[in-house]
């Protein structure tokens, strides 16, 4: 691990560098009172967690998360100080996916959610003490993130000629679990019917109804709010750009 104050290479706490944490021992122990109860209100009010019971904290769970306390709050301050970064991606978006405390970085070419052909974005997270990039989107016919602070989910919106697409993921142990796949496809555009004379509906790959394919795409459409970018970090309503996109037919 790394120590969050030195940055020396360590088996554990205390760092033999600095001595991290002795001086900060009663104020990371008692943050990490309130930061429980913080979880457990959280996990209560949004119903985010998997709902297990959560283990006694081992000692080694304890200077882990005094370590991603140390270091976690503004983790994503070096990856957007990084002049090559913000060259490519000039706005960003923190959201907290999974509501654990410590914000997740979108990053972005553009301020609008709708990421056309020549655009692209990236999600990235604090994981295991480093920042590390858990998707990249862009290039495409089309594509968005969306997020549902009802259950902590976030949405991979994807379309091309006569098809979209969605993935619902959760924020699991620092990487996306795909939860729940939607496919769409209009007439003669379905690649496993040949001709179909009908728009075609999967869920999870296997085909259903269009009702049935609705329940997905309601939450999509109708709770998960678009990921907007801005140069604040905090997003841009305006530029939910969604009426911008071409109609079905
Ligand atoms: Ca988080």
């Amino acid at each position: 691990m790394i120590c969050p104050r030195c940055g020396a290479e360590i088996d554990g706490f205390p760092c033999p560098e600095c001595g991290f944490p002795e001086t900060l021992k009663r104020k990371t122990r008692r943050s990490l009172v309130l930061l429980a109860l913080l979880a457990a209100l959280l996990l209560l009010m949004a119903g985010c967690g998997s709902g297990e019971a959560e283990e006694p904290a081992t000692e080694e769970a304890t200077a882990e998360a005094a370590q991603t306390e140390a270091a976690g709050d503004n983790w994503y301050d070096s990856v957007l100080a990084d002049a090559a970064v913000t060259k490519d991606y000039p706005y960003y978006r923190l959201l907290d996916i999974d509501q654990d405390g410590t914000d997740e970085l979108f990053l972005s070419s553009t301020e609008k959610a709708f990421i056309g052909a020549e655009d692209k974005a990236k999600l990235m997270a604090f994981v295991n003490g480093e920042a590390a990039t858990l998707k990249e989107i862009g290039g495409a016919g089309g594509e968005s993130f969306s997020y549902d602070a009802s259950d902590c989910s976030l949405f991979y919106f994807s379309r091309i000629s006569g098809e979209e697409h969605i993935v619902k993921y959760a924020l699991k142990d620092g990487a996306l679990a795909e939860l729940q796949t939607a496919d769409e496809y209009d007439r003669n555009h379905d690649p496993q019917e040949g001709s179909n004379p009908d728009d075609t509906y999967y869920l999870d790959g296997k085909k259903v109804t269009e009702a049935e394919a609705d329940v997905l795409w309601n939450q999509f459409d109708d709770l998960a709010q678009p990921v907007t970018y801005s140069k604040d970090g905090k997003g841009n309503p305006a530029a939910d750009d969604d009426a911008d996109e071409p109609e079905d037919d």
